[in-house]
């Protein structure tokens, strides 16, 4: 049988810690709910060097890597599996450009953050930037899942 649901994606986002003490981690939910976007899974977790080192695999090699793991070590993350269709690019257009000072008003990053003069960019959230991506992030962070 056929069906004419529309395929569903899933991405991970995370609340980095400065969001988190900034006590923005629901707002951060409100805009995922608010655009249609369904939770899956939503959990406070301090990450350790070992699940961080995996996550930001990709960015092995660069001078902000030990500053960045830093900083997410610094407090809890809020862990997030977000569903729907076209989830991925979705949440991303929510996020906006890394730089938060010029990331478009609107979105998470434009409205809420800044450059705070710091080694790494503190810019509130991470979205994943692709189906294997996501689906490896998500294996990482909910392995259950
Ligand atoms: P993204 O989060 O927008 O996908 P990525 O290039 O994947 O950006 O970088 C991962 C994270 O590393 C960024 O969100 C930011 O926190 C930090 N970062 C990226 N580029 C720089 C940089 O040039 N200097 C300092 N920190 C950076
Ligand atoms: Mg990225």
């Amino acid at each position: 049988m056929t069906s004419d649901a529309p395929a569903q994606q899933r991405t991970l986002v995370l609340v980095k810690p400065d969001g988190v003490r900034r006590g923005l981690a629901g707002e951060v939910l409100r805009r995922i709910e608010a655009k249609g976007y369904t939770l899956v899974t939503v959990e406070l977790r301090q990450a350790s060097d070992e699940l961080l080192a995996e996550h930001y695999a990709e960015h092995a090699g660069k001078p902000f890597l030990a500053p960045l793991v830093e900083f997410m070590r610094s407090g809890p993350v809020l862990a997030v599996v977000a569903e729907g269709h076209r989830v991925i690019e979705g949440f991303r257009s929510l996020a906006g450009a890394t730089d938060p000072t010029v990331a478009a008003p609107g979105t998470i990053r434009g409205d809420l953050g800044r450059d705070w003069g710091l080694k790494v960019i503190q810019n509130l959230v991470h979205g994943s930037d692709s189906p294997e991506s996501a689906a490896r992030e998500i294996g990482l962070w909910f392995p259950a899942l």
